[in-house]
């Protein structure tokens, strides 16, 4: 049994509780929320120890894997800040992959790769550090989805499509085969992209066009 940390006590939090649990093999021993009125509660029957304090108290105990439970609908930057952070201080962060997901043998996931119920990813797919491909998500053959992407549910990429770095895919949007999303793109609810997407551009729509910079 791997005992493990969670950062992030809200719904994100939530669900990856549910996974390690389905997936079993991990027990998680507390949370650590920023926002003080959740310490002292509990998710899911486990319980809300505190701040950061928590978690330099749960390391020097001997607990160094953790989860990710912090999510975010668009912005994924403070999400990795937080990955680096407590990576740096000595954290390993779990795989935490539905049972009721489909990984192909041939895809790699990264560390800290979040897969959830219904997810299916393909072979030859490449998934970096910090990941999320949510409920219900496609990632199919061959695609790449850089550090600290977002998949939201019910998103679906065809083959060979490039996510890059912090890059979201909102719910329900689809992603034609080959199509190429540059560093911190951000595609809108179910806005159906046809054509590559620069850097930090905002997308949304059918047939997807750039909307007016964030
Ligand atoms: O759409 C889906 C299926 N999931 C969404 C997910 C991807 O993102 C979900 O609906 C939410 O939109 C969002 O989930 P998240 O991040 O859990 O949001 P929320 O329910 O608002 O809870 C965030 C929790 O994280 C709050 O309790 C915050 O206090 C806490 N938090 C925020 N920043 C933090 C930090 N906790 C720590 N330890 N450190 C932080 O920096």
């Amino acid at each position: 049994m791997i005992k493990v940390a969670g950062i992030g006590a809200g719904g994100h939090a939530k669900v990856l509780l549910d996974v390690l649990r389905c997936a079993s093999g991990f027990e998680v021993v507390g949370l650590v929320d920023a926002d003080p009125k959740q310490h002292g509660k509990s998710l899911e029957g486990v319980s809300v120890l505190g701040g950061y304090e928590a978690l330099d108290r749960l390391l020097r105990e001997g607990v160094s894997h953790a989860f990710l439970g912090v999510g975010a609908v668009g912005d994924n930057q403070p999400r990795a800040q937080l990955f680096e952070r407590f990576r740096g201080l000595g954290f390993h962060f779990v795989k935490a992959i539905h049972p009721a997901a489909v990984v192909a043998a041939s895809a790699e996931v990264g560390e800290g790769a979040a897969i959830m119920a219904g997810a299916v990813v393909n072979p030859g797919a490449r998934l970096g550090v910090n990941v999320i491909v949510n409920t219900g998500a496609v990632v199919d053959h061959d695609c790449v989805l850089e550090d600290h992407v977002h998949i939201a549910p019910g998103a679906v990429l065809s083959g060979g499509v490039r996510v890059g770095k912090y890059g979201h895919v909102g719910t329900g949007a689809a992603v034609r085969q080959g199509v190429s999303l540059a560093e911190g793109a951000l595609v809108g609810v179910g806005a159906v992209v046809v054509a590559d997407v620069p850097a930090r551009a905002t997308v949304a729509g059918n047939p997807a066009r750039v909307r007016p910079s964030r």
